[in-house]
């Protein structure tokens, strides 16, 4: 049991390498959705068929819990923290979507649907949703209006280290810890820089704990992972060209998780 339960979890815990990113914010009471490239969504989740989909989830009061139960996929939604799950869809419908973690007086309404389009419908709806400004453009605006620019430059002087290619890699920090740069540390850079300094620089990067909303920090995240090519590449192939369905079913991704055929009757 321990075995299999291990080989599971770490299949849960492991989003594939070409997966699309989508942030997810709770707040009493209704799911935010936000699309990579800039499309905002209330109570509704669309995403295409055969790709994997990892969403980055994070409630901005209270815990709450983002559940799909046609997919199997629950995950906590806790304040201060990115959590993660990531899933594939097999067959387009509507399923249900839930908080499914009481969370006050309008609980039983923090429900919503996922639409699960054929990669051509998703890629139209992606265009006409689209508000114009991907969720990239956004962050590098805040960037520069936060003077994060001031410190995080390509100068040879520049007093903080280039976050290009930061996304991802390995930091070793002063304790001696070597942590990998995912969104959940990008984020917790940005709020409590104080609590993990980079190998090599001054403490000197002030918190923006509290001055940034929750969305904000998303696009700010969603910016430093786009200076990393890889993710840029990855997520241009996403949201603008599609594969068909049987090309990413071939991609080197661990099979989806069972129990994704239900559709909502
Ligand atoms: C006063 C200069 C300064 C400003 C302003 C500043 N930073 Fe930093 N930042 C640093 C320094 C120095 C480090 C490395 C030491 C550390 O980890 O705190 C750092 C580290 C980081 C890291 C971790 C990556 C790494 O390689 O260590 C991220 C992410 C980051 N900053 C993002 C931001 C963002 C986003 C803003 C604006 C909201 C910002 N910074 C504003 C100086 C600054
Ligand atoms: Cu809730």
């Amino acid at each position: 049991m321990f075995v299999w339960g291990s080989l599971l979890y770490f299949r849960i815990y492991t989003p594939p390498a070409n997966a699309m990113n989508i942030y997810v914010v709770g707040k009493q009471w209704m799911w935010k959705v936000e699309h990579p490239g800039g499309q905002h969504e209330i109570n509704a989740l669309h995403v295409p068929t055969g790709r994997p989909i990892q969403l980055t989830i994070i409630s901005q009061d209270v815990f709450h819990s983002f559940s799909i139960p046609a997919f199997r996929v629950k995950r906590e939604a806790i304040p201060g923290r990115f959590t993660s799950v990531w899933f594939q869809a097999t067959m387009p419908g509507t399923y249900h979507l839930f908080c499914t973690q009481y969370c006050g007086t309008n609980h039983s309404q923090m429900i919503g649907d996922v639409v699960v389009m054929t990669p051509d419908d998703y890629k139209k709806w992606l265009r006409e949703s689209t508000s114009g400004e991907s969720l990239a453009q956004d962050g590098e605006r805040l960037f520069a209006s936060l003077s994060c620019n001031a410190c995080h430059n390509t100068r040879p002087d520049a007093r903080g280290p280039n976050l290009a290619n930061v996304y991802n890699s390995q930091l070793t920090l002063t304790s001696g810890l070597a942590i990998t740069a995912d969104d959940a540390f990008l984020r917790e850079a940005i709020l409590n820089p104080s609590q993990h300094i980079t190998q090599g620089y001054a403490p000197i990067m002030p918190t923006y704990q509290g001055q940034i909303s929750e969305e904000g920090v998303i696009a700010l995240v969603e910016y430093i992972k786009n200076l990393n090519s890889d993710y840029r590449i990855q997520q241009t192939l996403n949201t603008t060209d599609i594969v068909p369905e049987n090309e990413g079913k071939a991609a080197p991704t661990t099979p989806a998780p069972a129990g994704q055929k239900e559709v909502k009757p």
